[in-house]
């Protein structure tokens, strides 16, 4: 199985960090591209019509693409228990979403910055994701943090990838400050090999 992989992508993390946590990252090879909306790899565009990472090519030649699908794949294929099952199992969905969505908000702002030319910028588009980041971020550290300190789940890996990323490009806006709980929630889990393992080079 082949993955199309950039260290830099928050969503690609997320599934390099599920293969640390069940040992199964030799299963998988990563194949390492450039690619963006204006520019996107041919071959990644062949196996997967949106061009986005991350996107999984089996053996079978069927490519799996969207993070939340690959993860839900691999966890089965290999035994995982990162999609907890029963009780709160929506509360938990709900939890690993708001990590996507804080990683789409955050990605947005950084593609309207990067790649865009600086007379179409839109501050106010940048600062609009801003806000739902943050109204993001104090949800989590006002009412999810019960949810946080349980079992370790894909919901877990999306949220600390999600807050990697956000100290990665948009570290200036200081995001701790007044999500306390959180900080030191992230910092923990920051720590597990499978976080250190995948850390992206500096930016
Ligand atoms: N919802 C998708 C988002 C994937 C995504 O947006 N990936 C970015 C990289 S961080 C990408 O491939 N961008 C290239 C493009 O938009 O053409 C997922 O969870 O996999």
């Amino acid at each position: 199985m082949k993955l199309f992989h950039s260290p830099l992508s928050p969503y690609v993390r997320k599934v390099v960090v599920l293969l640390h946590e069940l040992d199964s990252v030799d299963r998988v090879t990563l194949e390492t591209i450039a690619t963006t909306a204006f520019a996107s790899d041919q071959g990644l565009a062949a196996a997967n019509p949106l061009a986005k990472i991350p996107a999984l090519q089996r053996d079978d030649g069927v490519t799996l693409y969207d993070s939340r699908v690959i993860c839900g794949y691999l966890n089965e294929l290999f035994d995982g228990s990162l999609y907890p099952s029963g009780a709160g199992v929506w509360e938990n969905r709900t939890l690993e979403a708001t990590g996507d969505g804080i990683m789409d908000c955050a990605v947005s702002m950084a593609y309207e910055r990067k790649l865009r030319p600086e007379n179409e910028q839109s501050d106010d588009w940048v600062e609009a994701q801003w806000t739902k980041v943050s109204r993001a971020l104090q949800a989590l550290n006002g009412r999810w943090m019960g949810h946080l300190e349980g079992p370790v789940s894909m919901a877990h890996i999306s949220v600390a990838c999600a807050l990697s990323y956000v100290d990665f490009r948009h570290g200036a806006r200081n995001w701790r400050n007044g999500n306390e709980a959180l900080a030191s929630w992230h910092a923990a889990f920051d720590s597990r090999p499978s976080m250190q393992a995948t850390r992206p080079p500096a930016a």
